[in-house]
This record gives structure tokens, sequence and C-alpha cells, in this order.
């Protein structure tokens, strides 16, 4: 039996928390992967960060910083400090100490050669996720912003935009640079071709579920995938969790609601990607050809995001 998760950083590595309890606790703990989103990936001060497999690296490890929701507990910053000391920008992405390490680690093999699949498996070596961990893709695939700045048009990256701007600069447009170049990473298609359940974990829709579609070929393999597809809305009366969905999904034309996002994702049987759509008890949702359940989304605990798995399961008629 394999399960199958589509995940962003912060949402995503909670929800995968609840899905690795719902397998352990069906004595099937060594069958969920993660295909996590690389298109937050960004390169500063010469390394190479990946801040949603890392947010799920470090979640999945118990090392998280809880309050942030990235990088790690009990972090320092006197790198940062003395980097912005030398006047090295940027200075508003916030490097810790600790959380150095992994990026240097990871830098050095992704230049000796090693694919990020096989970084992030090295890496999983230490923090042991208990869920097999696959990036979308092993060859950069960076989100950027259109913005207007002094009324010029530019695309920045994306993490510019989200902490530098705290995502207040107008959005124009998302571009995912290095997208016609990009193909899945190693074991992406055959996990999906494998896959018993597949869910779609409440993350950022636009900047990282949608990123995650769009890499060639994984589409594609979620409709075609064996067993059947569910969803859990990251929008819970009517606003996000986390994170700012509702600065991306309008720019994208998204209703910024549980329906609008069900909606987004579609049917299968229309080309879309849904078989069933889990909403908050406060939010209702008419999704064509998707089956639609009302119950608690908010992730308390691992023991009830596990139970919103198996209503997820139950909900498309899938037996372990
Ligand atoms: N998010 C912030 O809001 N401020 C930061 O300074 C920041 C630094 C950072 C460093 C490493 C890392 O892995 C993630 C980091 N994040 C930071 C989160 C990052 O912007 C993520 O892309 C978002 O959380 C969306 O998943």
């Amino acid at each position: 039996m394999r399960i199958t998760v589509l995940a962003g950083g912060v949402g995503g590595a909670k929800f995968l928390r609840g899905v690795r309890h719902f397998a352990s606790s069906n004595g099937r703990s060594d069958e969920v992967t993660a295909i996590v989103n690389t298109g937050d990936d960004v390169t500063m001060h010469g390394l190479r960060i990946c801040p949603d497999l890392d947010s799920v690296m470090y979640t999945l490890g118990g090392v998280i910083d809880t309050e942030r929701g990235w990088g790690r507990a009990g972090e320092t910053w006197r790198i940062k400090e003395s980097l912005a000391e030398y006047g090295a920008e940027p200075t508003w992405f916030g490097l810790g100490d600790l959380d150095i390490a992994t990026h240097l680690v990871r830098t050095q093999m992704l230049e000796a050669g090693y694919p990020l699949s096989d970084v992030t498996a090295a890496l999983g070596q230490r923090w042991q996720p208990g869920v097999q961990l696959l990036p979308m893709s092993d060859d950069r695939c960076e989100t950027h912003v259109v913005v207007e700045i002094d009324g010029a048009r530019r695309a920045i990256h994306f993490q510019e935009w989200w902490v530098r701007y705290r995502a207040g600069l107008p959005a124009l447009a998302f571009v995912q640079v290095g997208l016609d170049q990009a193909k899945p990473a190693a074991g992406v298609l055959e996990v999906i071709a494998g896959t018993d359940l597949l869910l779609i974990a409440p993350s950022n829709p636009v900047v990282s579920i949608d990123t995650i579609l769009n890499v060639a070929g994984i589409r594609e393999a979620v409709l075609a995938a064996p067993g059947p597809v569910v969803g859990l809305s990251p929008i819970i009366g009517g606003a996000p969790v986390r994170g700012m969905a509702d600065a991306c999904l309008p720019v994208i034309g998204v209703e910024t609601s549980a329906q609008g996002v069900g909606r987004f994702y579609g049917a299968r049987a229309a080309q879309g990607i849904l078989d069933g759509w889990l909403v908050h008890t406060e939010d209702t949702a008419v999704v064509d050809g998707v089956a639609v359940l009302a119950r608690d989304l908010y992730m308390s605990s691992d023991a009830e995001t596990a139970a919103m798995v198996a209503d997820a399961a139950a909900l498309v008629g899938f037996d372990l």
C-alpha cells in the first residue's frame, strides 16, 4: 500500500506528521512518500536553500521551530548578524546558524554532482523523517513574482516577495523560472503510478500545489494514478490558517474559499485532479464530480490529522 502526498511547506509539513501517524497506526509506516514543492528554493550567500523540503524534514524530524514554521528550534543568528556587519546582502533573509549546516551540506553535495533527490535522502538519514521525501524536480524551477516597482514591471524571486516585502507588493503574475526544462525528480512519476491513495496537503494551492503539478508529466501522472485523489482545503472560514494563499489566489483569478480552491483543482473526471475534497465545518463547497466532506480541519494534533486522513480515505471508499 502506498500513500503519496503532494505538499508545500508549513501546512504540508504538519499534515505529513498526521499521514505518518495514520500509516504507522495501521502498521504501514514505511509506505508514505511526500512529493515536495521546490519552487521556493533559492541560492543566497552562495548556499542552496530548499525551504519546503527543510520545513518538512525538520518538522518530521521533530526539530522545527513551531512558532515560525521554518528553521530549527533553539536557533541562533550569529552568522546572519556577522554577514549584516559586512553589509553582505541580502540581510532581509533569516539564515540561522543551525540551518546553515543543512545548506552547507546540501550545497557541497549539489556541487559534487549529486541530484537534489539524492541530497534530500542523504540529509534525511540524519533526521529520519519516517516518510520518503522527494523533491518535485531535481532541476531548478524557482517561482518568481511579477510586481511593479517604481512604475516598472519586474520579476522578483518568490523569497524576496514573501520575506522582504511580506507579500505586500501586489503580485501581477507568478512565473516558474526553469519550468520549460524541469523534469520530475527521479522516482516521482513511478511513485505516483504505484500510489494507492494520493493526498493533496492543505498547502498553498498556487505557489506549492500547482507549482508541483506544473512540472512536466506530474499533472498527467496524477490524472492517471490508479488510486483515488483526495485534497484538504487550506482555506478555513474563508481564510488561510497560515501563510498567504489569500495573496496568491486572486492573482490567478481563484476565489479565496474552500469551494474556489476545490473548483480550481477540479474533478479528475473533468481533467482536474480530485475525486474527494475535505472542507472545514464552517465552509461549504460544491465541486462537480467531486465528493465533498465537511469536517474539522484544524490540525490540532497528529492523531486529529490522522483522523482527517481516515475520513479522506473513507470518502472515496479507500480501504487500507
Ligand atoms: N520566512 C520568513 O518569513 N522570513 C525569513 O527570514 C525566512 C528565512 C528562511 C530561511 C530558510 C528557510 O528554509 C525558510 C525561511 N523562511 C523565512 C520561510 C520561507 O520563506 C518559505 O518559503 C515560506 O515559509 C513558504 O513556505
